[in-house]
């Protein structure tokens, strides 16, 4: 059994092969069936002619619609137009699971296709996005082993809020309240006392209520957390992670890539450095394009997208104004309004895929904050403890991978980067 992408080879012409997979497509004419059949890495076109097989598989073969499930053998020819160059003349034909008329058809809409996720995954669209994703995660991981980070298991359901309270998923926790995890950096912030350099890949949770091409309700978060680290060093990191990241999916994936219509050549050249802006520099840019915006305005989509859209590189945005951000940041003693902090901005418009920070080791100031905002300190005591303990400088950040996927699969809207999407409107299938 051969999977369809090894048999597309001039190797196996005039040769026996046996596939199998479901059916793309069909369609018949007269005693000749052409189908279409996938399978997780590739199609292929098989032609079934009367009386080249058994009448019965000639049958099925007619019967099979589209999504039944098939094995065949045949003998593999070149064929020009045919999808790939080749296709396989059909000895056997032998239908395993018959499919009901599928609910998914050549122009549907986007609420049709989100209610038909279960089906709607076996595309060949989320099946590339899924292997680009896999890859960029292989991408990090190896950079990450191979830069001495040890990968974590942090806790995902919590007590505490690093970042914005009002975004909290609340759960009931047996007879106790508790949260959906918004970022494991807390607990990873605890691990580099044990560690140093540490890293965890885990869901995170923002019950945010706007409907935004780049926000999901659960989004898988890389971050990564290290002891002795300032935030310049902890940019070096970013650069050369995602560097490392897309150039594995470009190694693995050009093909994916490019039914995505992403030429993986925009990837390759993308080396670090990235260019470092401060929040102040953004500002000016985006007051000179026509922005209403000020010292203190947040950068959402649309700032971002300003700052980014010529660009082919990605660029820091660093030095925000400290209310823009949470209170674990460090102060930037060479402008006190502002944080020792760094967003990362996608090229091309897409914006934000990571945020990170020095953070602030002195308790008091930490407290002080807290109290501000009337959170309850019983919460944060343990975490508040690592500044008692032996505190050291560190650093560390939070990749959105879903954001990193909508970039490099150059996709219009964040829910096509996972298989079910989770947002306000949808917990369906
Ligand atoms: O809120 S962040 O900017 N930062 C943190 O959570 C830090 N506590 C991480 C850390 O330093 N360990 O989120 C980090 C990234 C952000 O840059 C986005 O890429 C992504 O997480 N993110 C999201 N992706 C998808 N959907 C939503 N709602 C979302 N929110 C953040």
């Amino acid at each position: 059994m051969l999977a369809i992408k090894q048999a597309l080879s001039k190797q196996h012409v005039g040769k026996k092969v046996q596939l199998r997979g479901w059916i793309y497509r069909t369609r018949s004419s007269g005693g000749i069936v052409f189908a279409t059949l996938r399978d997780s890495s590739g199609i292929i076109q098989v032609t079934v002619k009367k009386g080249n097989v058994p009448d019965a598989d000639f049958d099925s073969a007619t019967m099979a619609g589209i999504e039944s499930s098939v094995i065949i053998e045949g003998e593999l020819a070149e064929d020009k137009r045919a999808p790939g160059g080749f296709e396989v003349r059909a000895s056997k034909f032998q239908l395993v699971g018959i499919s009901e008329a599928f609910p998914i058809t050549e122009y549907q809409s986007t609420e049709l296709l989100l209610d038909q996720r279960h089906l709607w995954i076996r595309s060949r669209e989320q099946n590339a996005v899924s292997k680009v994703k896999a890859s960029l995660l292989r991408g990090a991981r190896e950079w990450f082993h191979e830069n001495g980070y040890v990968e974590v298991t942090p806790p995902i359901i919590t007590a505490v809020a690093p970042e914005d309270s009002t975004t909290l998923f609340q759960i009931k926790y047996f007879d106790r309240i508790a949260y959906l995890s918004q970022s494991a950096q807390f607990y990873l912030e605890s691990l580099i006392f044990s560690l140093e350099k540490v890293y965890s890949l885990t869901p995170s949770f923002r019950a945010e209520k706007s409907r935004t091409p780049r926000h999901l309700a659960e989004y898988w978060h890389m971050e990564m957390e290290a002891a002795w680290m300032s935030n310049e060093e902890n940019m070096e990191v970013q650069e050369q992670l995602v560097t490392a990241m897309l150039h594995n999916a470009v190694k693995e994936c050009s093909d994916e890539l490019r039914l995505l219509k992403r030429d993986p050549a925009t990837l390759k050249k993308i080396e670090s450095p990235f260019d470092r802006m401060k929040y102040e520099e953004a500002m000016d840019i985006l007051q000179k394009k026509g922005h209403d915006v000020s010292w203190g305005s947040d950068l959402g989509a649309i700032e971002e997208r300003t700052l980014t859209i010529d660009r082919e590189m990605p660029v820091f945005v660093v030095n925000y104004p400290k209310e823009l951000k949470p209170f674990y940041m460090k102060e930037n003693p060479d402008d006190p309004r502002t944080y020792k902090n760094s967003d990362l901005l996608a090229p091309e418009g897409f914006g934000e895929i990571i945020g990170g920070s020095e953070r602030e080791t002195d308790d008091a100031k930490m407290v002080a904050w807290l109290k501000d905002k009337g959170e309850s300190l019983d919460n944060y005591k343990w975490y508040l403890d690592l500044r008692r303990y032996g505190s050291v400088p560190h650093s560390g950040f939070g990749l959105g991978l879903e954001r990193i996927v909508t970039w490099v699969c150059k996709l219009e809207h964040i829910r096509d980067s996972i298989p079910y999407p989770r947002t306000v409107a949808r917990v369906y299938p």
